[in-house]
């Protein structure tokens, strides 16, 4: 076994906005995060890992980076996240930071400067091209790429009269990993600015697609209503990706003892994943997979939700764990992110019947899942999505608002269209993990002395942290018990081999972790009603390790019942 930090540690993550407030300006702070870390260490986690906080105009919430040496002042300054990582480090927590590097903001000196002149010596710091010309010579942009914000991805300058690339907003435009120059500046004065300081790794931002065709060809027409095509077959794991990663790796990464977790987004080929997160490889450590956490988001339009089986959650998690059984890979764990709905929303039941002994069965499934593990903030309380009577008033992601907005124009105000709409919106915005971490049953749930930025989650009367530490019989301390065994049987629990057990069930999800001769067995019923399932496995030698309910019986599950044996 290899005993690297990284793989035992359970990551927490922190989108900071929505975490703790220590002014009273309605808005998270590193200063309120510091003031939690001993709450953190009593979960049980090892690692933090920080969402975006470098100074940013904030188009994008954080991921349009303005300066990379500096943070943003809504977050406090260089000097509190100095103060951080002191006081993460005297508390043996490690701490990540988050690396956007496939494109800045355009407010960054590095733009400015490219957009000058084309003589200027940051010029080839991005993608600039010359135009196209259609038919009857009118100017069009170099390709047809699409931008994953709607429209061109290529955006005219007027002054230098060329296209710079964006795949993002206009506002974020694509560094050109090609120059060298550039990469060197990313490795020395953005990775070993922050490792120098003590940071003990990185999340990496969009990790696929930092090479691009340096042709720009034309991507294949799959939407002949739109003049913009998905291109991602030429920029989405380009053998020069390859090349960089493991550049960064050389001349960066190997030269500390740190972790990376890179985005992986839609790439679904595990053969590919792994020329990433093999050690052979040299590239990063772990990758996040998409396929679990995207189950039943609509395709192309999330909005339109569609309902997914067990059977389908069961398949991707088997997959996107044996992928790095039998090899040198490493795999990772999580449900819930700042992208996300809640977790026990969507596979669970937030029902008050059955929000409790959901939140603990997911917890189960998690604490028992290989590979490292990462916990998103207020998912250890079993936070929940936004109040269903909320209007869209009260929302404030910006993908979101689009999306209503554009329906409205759409349907010329439809209230039938409209509502349709909030249906999806109720069930898949990034917004229901943005509501503030409830602390506890004061005001603003103790977020915040001020006015929030987003309101609280009203529930926060009975789901909230104070009250559950002091409980314990809750999901958090139930959380903290998980994790204490995840540290007790780590082989098993995090180093374990998965196999499923009664594989076809529809409402059971069972599995054998193993360890040489050691044996987990995990039986977690995902419905509302009491079900039989399969205990071949349980023998007189077997210890019951934990349970979510008060007294287990034989051979049924009660809704949402799970249970962990030690064979
Ligand atoms: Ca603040």
């Amino acid at each position: 076994m290899n005993a690297e930090w990284w793989k035992n540690r359970a990551v927490y993550q922190i989108w900071p906005a929505s975490y703790k407030d220590s002014n009273g300006d309605g808005v998270g702070d590193i200063q309120g995060i510091i003031s939690t870390l001993d709450y953190l260490k009593e979960l049980g986690v090892g690692t933090i890992w920080l969402s975006p906080v470098f100074e940013s105009p904030q188009d994008d919430m954080g991921y349009d980076v303005s300066d990379y040496q500096k943070i943003d002042k809504m977050y406090g300054s260089n000097s509190d996240v100095e103060e951080l990582i002191e006081e993460c480090h005297k508390r043996d927590l490690k701490i990540l930071l988050d690396l956007v590097i496939n494109h800045t903001s355009s407010e960054h000196q590095w733009f400015k400067d490219s957009k000058k002149s084309k003589s200027n010596p940051r010029r080839n710091w991005y993608h600039w091209a010359p135009p196209a010309y259609g038919p009857d010579g009118q100017r069009c942009p170099p390709n047809n790429w699409r931008s994953y914000f709607s429209g061109s991805a290529w955006e005219w300058d007027e002054a230098t009269q060329e296209y710079y690339l964006h795949l993002f907003a206009k506002s974020m435009p694509d560094l050109n990993w090609e120059c060298e120059e550039l990469r060197e500046v990313i490795y020395e004065n953005v990775m070993k600015y922050w490792l120098d300081k003590g940071v003990d790794g990185f999340r990496i931002d969009t990790v696929t697609i930092y090479a691009k065709n340096p042709d720009y060809p034309y991507a294949p027409v799959t939407d002949p209503n739109s003049a913009w095509q998905l291109a991602s077959m030429h920029y989405r794991n380009q053998e020069r990706n390859f090349d960089f990663v493991r550049e960064m790796n050389e001349k960066v990464l190997s030269k500390y003892n740190c972790m990376t977790v890179g985005e992986f987004g839609p790439t679904r080929d595990t053969n590919v994943a792994l020329r990433y997160v093999k050690q052979s490889e040299k590239r990063i450590s772990m990758g996040f997979q998409f396929d679990t956490v995207f189950l039943g988001f609509g395709n192309p339009n999330k909005f339109e939700p569609v309902p997914f089986k067990l059977s389908e959650f069961k398949e991707t998690y088997a997959k996107w764990h044996k992928y790095v059984e039998n090899n040198d890979g490493w795999d990772c764990e999580f449900l819930e992110n700042h992208d996300l709905p809640r977790s026990v929303n969507r596979f669970g039941s937030d029902d008050p019947e059955f929000w409790e002994a959901s939140c603990k069965a997911l917890a189960m499934l998690e604490a028992t899942s290989s590979g490292t593990l990462f916990i998103y903030q207020g998912q250890e309380i079993g936070m929940t999505n936004i109040p269903k009577d909320w209007p869209i008033d009260e929302y404030r992601d910006i993908e979101t608002l689009n999306y209503y907005n554009s329906i409205k124009e759409k349907s010329s105000n439809s209230h039938i269209s409209l509502e349709k709409a909030m249906e999806g919106i109720r069930q898949v915005s990034r917004d229901h993990g943005r509501t503030p971490v409830q602390w506890n049953s004061s005001k603003h749930a103790g977020f915040t002395s001020g006015t929030p930025w987003i309101n609280v989650n009203k529930n926060y009367i009975s789901i909230n942290a104070e009250d559950q530490s002091n409980d314990e019989n809750s999901v958090l301390s139930f959380w903290k018990k998980l994790l204490h065994l995840r540290q007790k049987y780590l082989l098993l629990f995090i180093h374990g081999s998965f196999e499923h057990v009664d594989e076809k069930n529809t409402s059971i999800m069972s599995y054998i972790k193993q360890h040489g001769n050691s044996k987990l067995f995990v039986a977690l019923n995902f419905t509302k009603e009491s079900r039989n399932f399969d205990t071949s496995h349980i023998t007189k030698e077997s210890k019951l390790l934990v349970s979510n309910v008060s007294s287990p019986t034989d051979d049924t599950l009660l809704p949402y019942e799970g249970r962990i044996y030690l064979l």
